[in-house]
């Protein structure tokens, strides 16, 4: 059986405690997973403050630039173990592991090794009376060590999208894993290895939250910063966690997101959309839309072009070509899951597609599959509108007017994501921007540019990451005011 171990201080650590990693296309245990006691936190903690107080701390830009580019290389050059262990550990189709996932993996290091090299220091003038002047300008220190927590869902791609800024500011990491999907973040330990990054730079633990791994990390003195991705109430916990030792947090949390159809929109290019933005990944994306509001003239005419093609979605073994979904990430949250299917026709709405659990015949049933769901005719304030399901799953509800669009669209506890399909650019440009979100698609969905800022509005997340949002969260920057008296002669 395949032995998922720590990586502290640059060493291999084994535990004495074991917990299975299983393979959700079929149930079968894959792997064992050595979880991290609290004194391994402590070593890995110990190892990243010498770390950073070293050379690695100290190290010149070109050099951090350099390190971050062999290690997007060694991932590409290990692409196939990347993308066998992440469809292991989650059975998302190869098509989408294979374009998104594990190229996203080495794309981070790169663009933050490009973003570091090129990121201007600022710099100001304050005139003073009697022609003296005051010069300030910033230095970019590291924090120290940077406690990483990350969720199952896109495992190496939300992994390395934190861990790639910190290295890149000089920080030491001591990085945690879900527990559902220890496979890539294992191997991303092997590449630091192999490309000889200090030993104590990059720390990988593994195990649970609460009494667990991730509640040392969050709880520990010497960690200088929590950067998590994950559910807003987990959130929530780590957030009590930092207060106590005020340390600085980055949060990507849930969402509830809408999708906005016009009736002026490219009719096919927002169906197909909406079908990859309610159902990639199993409905497991931050981002998908389980809120879509459709312009009643088109509203039956939609809904029946969406659920022909969300039957059409083919669940099929994710190593073979022509697989578009995968199963669920676990039994457990397929319980979640199927409870939401079942609440929701408990308030009233109609089930226009799914529903259900498929049934293979092969091993496939011993996994945690469940159908592609379209539903209908929920009223706004339901529990199934207003919470988060994180299925492959979303309500549809025609609208009349954009006033009213906008106000249902901005309507919730969340604020991570929204989509707008409309062929109208003025319409465009004045819904986009009127959504409480963090990032608002037109025309388009999860299409990303890694310089821009990323994060979500009220219990989506806290702060923005992307180019130098994140150069700022990994940074202690330091302000030097110099006072210039003035000279007469050169008056
Ligand atoms: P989760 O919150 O259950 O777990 C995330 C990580 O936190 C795991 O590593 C887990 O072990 C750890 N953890 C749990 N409790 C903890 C505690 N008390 N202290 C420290 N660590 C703890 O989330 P999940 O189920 O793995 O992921 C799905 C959720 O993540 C969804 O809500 C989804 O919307 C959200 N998500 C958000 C974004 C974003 O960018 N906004 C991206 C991906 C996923
Ligand atoms: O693309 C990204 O950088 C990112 N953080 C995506 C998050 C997806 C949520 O599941």
């Amino acid at each position: 059986m395949r032995q998922y171990r720590n990586y502290i201080a640059g060493e291999w650590v084994e535990s004495a405690r074991r917990f299975p990693d299983i393979d959700p296309a079929d149930g079968r245990t894959i792997a064992e997973v050595h979880e991290a006691d609290r004194a391994m936190v402590d070593a890995a903690v110990e190892s990243g403050r010498a770390a950073v107080r070293g050379a690695w701390g100290r190290a010149p830009v070109a050099e951090r630039a350099a390190m971050l580019y062999r290690i997007a290389d060694e991932i590409e050059r290990r692409f196939d173990d990347f993308l066998d262990a992440e469809i292991a550990d989650t059975g998302k189709p190869r098509a989408l592991a294979s374009t998104l996932d594990i190229p996203r993996g080495a794309a981070n290091f790169r663009v933050f090794a490009d973003i570091l090299k090129t990121a201007p220091l600022e710099s100001f003038q304050l005139d003073l009376p009697g022609g003296a002047h005051a010069l300030n300008y910033t230095v970019r220190k590291p924090l120290g060590v940077v406690g990483v927590i990350s969720p199952w869902n896109l495992p190496l791609l939300l992994l390395t999208w934190k861990v790639a800024p910190a290295l890149a500011c000089g920080n030491a990491v001591v990085a945690k894993p879900s527990e559902e999907t220890p496979g890539t973040a294992t191997l991303l330990a092997e590449v630091m290895h192999a490309v000889g990054l200090p030993p104590g730079v990059f720390n990988l633990v593994h195990g649970f939250g609460p009494d667990s791994a991730g509640e040392f990390i969050t709880t520990h003195p010497g960690i200088a910063a929590i950067t998590f991705t994950g559910e807003s109430r987990t959130g929530s916990a780590i957030m009590r966690a930092a207060a106590e030792g005020v340390k600085p947090i980055s949060f990507e949390l849930g969402g509830k997101n809408a999708g906005i159809v016009f009736a002026d929109c490219d009719f096919d290019k927002a169906v197909d959309g909406l079908v990859r933005a309610s159902f990639l990944n199993t409905g497991q994306v931050c981002l998908c839309s389980e809120r879509v509001l459709v312009e009643r003239p088109i509203y039956e005419r939609f809904v029946d072009a969406l659920a022909r093609k969300a039957r059409e979605l083919v669940l099929g073994w994710p190593r073979e070509l022509g697989t578009s979904m995968g199963p669920l990430i676990s039994a457990e949250h397929r319980r979640k899951v199927l409870a939401y299917y079942r609440l929701a026709q408990q308030e009233g709405a109609t089930l226009v597609t799914g529903g259900g659990v498929p049934a293979f015949g092969d091993a496939r049933d011993g996994g945690f599959w469940i159908e592609p769901t379209i539903l209908a005719g929920l009223p706004d304030g339901a529990r199934c509108m207003r919470e988060e399901i994180f299925g492959p799953v979303c309500h549809v509800s025609p609208f009349d007017t954009e006033a009213e669009a906008v106000a249902r669209a901005n309507d919730s506890d969340y604020g991570l994501a929204a989509t707008v399909w409309t062929g109208s650019v003025d319409r465009a440009h004045r819904v986009a921007p009127a959504m409480r979100v963090g990032l608002a698609w037109v025309n388009s969905w999860f299409l990303r540019d890694l310089r821009t800022p990323f994060g979500g509005a009220g219990i989506s997340g806290i702060g923005r990451e992307g180019g130098a949002h994140s150069l700022n969260f990994y940074s202690e920057l330091t302000n030097v005011c110099v006072r210039i008296e003035a000279q007469e002669a050169l008056a």
